[in-house]
């Protein structure tokens, strides 16, 4: 536990914690460095197989610590989202593993965006999403504009952004924003257990997969053939997918190492 970011290894998955619950976890900056260096770890890590990132208390992430703004060396917003915010939203999409948003309360602002740019989302019944931005004179931002509109389309993107009611649990269920809503009592026992079945499977073809269906959004369609061909040339050398095959043939679990 360090700088508002709890870090939890349980075997082959991760549990990062965003852990100041008095501020709504909203982000300082040693939150912001903490939460990058985590991550950019756990992808150096082969060991860790499938991420889960939540947070402490009745919020998931409020976003910017808007009390940080009023601090005289606060930096100016276009380096601070340049330099703290986009690095960790990259690596979030250019880490191998996937990683799950336990989304236990408020997403607002860079919140909502921290949840938006994990691969899977399950929600606590009490989650709620917030585009909070336009509220406070400002732009979506930590990849918000990027993702929303291949989440939901462009048409409710707009109206989430624009007009920036809170989407509920149920809602975000009904947009296909979130994977699945569950009581709250009930939300990481849930998100371990999508993490562990995400943990047992291949690691280099969700990987693989990963980075072919953020691409898939802008390439045409011969350009997504050929990729996939290019994909299953890796996958089908590797040794997970002999295993994969092994185990099939006989009739057990596979066990895959990631190679
Ligand atoms: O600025 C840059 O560097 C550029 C990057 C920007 C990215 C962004 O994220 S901009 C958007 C920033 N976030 C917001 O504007 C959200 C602000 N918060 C809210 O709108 C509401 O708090 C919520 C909708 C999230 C939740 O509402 P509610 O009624 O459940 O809780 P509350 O009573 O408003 O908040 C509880 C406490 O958390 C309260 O503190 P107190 O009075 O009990 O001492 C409140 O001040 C604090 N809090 C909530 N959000 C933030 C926060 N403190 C600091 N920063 C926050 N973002």
């Amino acid at each position: 536990m360090t700088d508002g970011l709890r870090v939890e290894v349980d075997g082959p998955v991760a549990t990062l914690t965003l852990h100041r619950p008095a501020a709504l976890n909203a982000l300082t900056v040693p939150v912001k460095v903490a939460l990058r260096e985590a991550l950019e770890s756990i992808a150096a890590d082969r060991t860790v197989r499938a991420v889960i990132l939540t947070g402490a208390g009745r919020a998931f992430c409020a976003g910017q610590d808007l009390a940080e703004r009023d601090e005289p060396d606060a930096a100016p917003l276009d380096v601070e989202v340049r330099e703290r915010y986009n690095p960790i939203i990259r690596t979030l999409r250019s880490m191998g593993q996937p990683v799950i948003a336990a989304v236990n309360g408020v997403a607002a602002g860079a919140g909502a965006s921290l949840a938006f740019a994990c691969d899977l989302r399950i929600a606590a019944e009490e989650a709620r999403f917030v585009l909070a931005f336009g509220r406070i004179g400002l732009v979506p931002d930590s990849g918000a504009t990027w993702f929303l509109p291949r989440l939901v389309g462009p048409a409710k993107a707009a109206e989430l952004a624009l007009v920036g009611d809170p989407v509920d649990a149920a809602e975000a269920l009904r947009l296909g924003l979130v994977w699945r809503v569950v009581p709250g009592d009930q939300l990481m026992t849930e998100a371990r257990e999508l993490a562990g079945r995400l943990a047992a499977g291949a690691p280099l073809a969700l990987s693989l997969t990963k980075g072919a269906l953020d691409r898939s959004l802008t390439i045409d369609l011969d350009e997504a053939l050929d990729g996939e061909a290019k994909l299953q040339g890796i996958a089908g050398a590797s040794a997970d997918h002999a295993e994969g095959l092994a185990a099939f043939r006989e009739k057990r679990s596979p066990r895959f190492e990631g190679v």
